[in-house]
């Protein structure tokens, strides 16, 4: 069976719930479409227990890709004139990363020993940029955003990692007739004109993923691609 995450956000006891419900076996697969850091307070637990499992595949998201060059000057222990160390473009990735949910990240970094603060910023950094499954004949692309600069003649391999990572999809227009692209990066609460908001959205060759984990309010899920269903972690 092949699963999907997407969007954890530091939510570890969410996590563990899904993982739970979903009772992965070796041959399974779970792909995690990226933002499993920031905005939460466990990211480290969720990316340690992802490291130690061979059939969770990691796809980056947008905050991966704010927090990796951060967390690499993150490594060694960090004194008081940390900031006035910094090159003024590094001050400044590092002031943007931290005004959406770097801190929360960077607290959860720093209780780490060196030697996993550096295995955890290798593991990010191989991070893939996409999935794609075909299952009972039916092409998945599985991205953490969507597919910014979209032509129908482009490969999945020809986007860049910007591209798949910050777009917001317009979900009332599909990309493909025939291939269902799978996507996290916009809460369903936000989809406009969607029926359920805060559940997995399935329309228009599009399944969108995020469910909010980040809020109180939201909540995690996870679909199955063989047999649809879908789960559900509130706590
Ligand atoms: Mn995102």
């Amino acid at each position: 069976m092949i699963y999907i995450m997407s969007d954890i956000h530091g939510q570890y006891n969410r996590f563990k719930n899904l993982l739970h419900q979903l009772n992965l076996q070796n041959e399974d697969k779970l792909y995690i479409l990226g933002d499993v850091v920031d905005r939460g307070p466990h990211p480290m637990k969720i990316l340690q227990y992802m490291m130690k499992h061979q059939n969770i595949i990691h796809i980056i998201g947008n905050h991966e890709v704010m927090a990796l060059p951060n967390l690499k000057l993150l490594v060694p222990e960090i004194s008081k004139d940390f900031l006035q160390g910094l090159s003024p473009e590094e001050y400044q990735n590092f002031a943007q990363w931290t005004l959406t949910g770097g801190t929360d990240t960077i607290q959860d970094f720093r209780k780490l020993p060196i030697e996993e603060r550096r295995q955890i910023v290798e593991y990010i950094e191989s991070f893939r940029p996409y999935g794609k499954e075909t299952i009972n004949g039916q092409e998945y692309w599985l991205v953490h955003a969507g597919l910014d600069e979209f032509s129908e003649t482009k490969a999945l391999e020809e986007y860049t990692v910007d591209e798949l990572v910050w777009t917001r999809i317009d979900y009332e227009i599909p990309y493909f007739e025939d291939i269902i692209v799978v996507s996290g990066h916009t809460p369903t609460q936000k989809i406009l004109g969607n029926s359920n908001p805060g559940f997995i959205f399935r329309a228009n060759n599009h399944i969108a993923i995020d469910c909010g984990a980040a809020k109180q309010s939201g909540r995690l899920a996870a679909i199955c691609l063989d047999t649809g269903a879908e789960y559900y972690a509130e706590v």
